[in-house]
């Protein structure tokens, strides 16, 4: 079973307006920044504990987080799960007859292993599992 939630993803239309809000309402520190080109995003991280929020800015109006702000606006996006073996969590709920986004693992932002759940399969959250290579 997951371990813990790894990180909880926010759509937002401008980083640069919402990373102030975390840091000044929250107190929390920003302390990475991070475009991941194949997904169409720029990413800022804060730490609450041992989970993390991911806010995500589009940088391609057809992107995911694009498409996703256009049709439902701003909030929550996804949740992320941390597990051990991915790959074989990936199998493992295809088998279970969830429709997956990835059949298999593919790199992240912070160098994560991931793979996505379709929100259509899972009570309509999008959801990520996540393994740390690290780890
Ligand atoms: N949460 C819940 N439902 C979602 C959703 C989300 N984040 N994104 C899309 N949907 C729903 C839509 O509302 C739509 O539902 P209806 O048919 O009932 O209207 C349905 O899924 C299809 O949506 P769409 O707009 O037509 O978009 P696509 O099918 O082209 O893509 C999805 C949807 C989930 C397959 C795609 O966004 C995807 O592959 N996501 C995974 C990758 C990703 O999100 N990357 C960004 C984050 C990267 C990172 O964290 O580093």
């Amino acid at each position: 079973k997951p371990s813990h939630i790894e990180h909880i993803g926010i759509a937002v239309k401008s980083l640069d307006e919402a990373i102030p809000f975390y840091e000044k309402v929250f107190g929390l520190a920003c302390y990475a920044v991070e475009e991941v080109a194949e997904q169409k995003v720029k990413t800022a991280f804060f730490k609450v504990g041992q989970t993390k929020i991911e806010l995500l800015e589009s940088t391609d109006p057809e992107g995911p987080v694009g498409k996703f702000i256009e049709k439902k606006g701003e909030g929550v996006h996804h949740i992320a799960f941390a597990v051990n073996d991915l790959a074989q969590k990936l199998t493992a709920v295809q088998e279970a007859g969830v429709r997956v986004i990835d059949k298999t693992p593919r790199k992240g932002a912070e160098g994560l292993n991931i793979g996505f759940l379709h929100p259509k399969s899972t009570f309509g959250v999008l959801t990520e599992l996540c393994e740390d290579p690290s780890k």
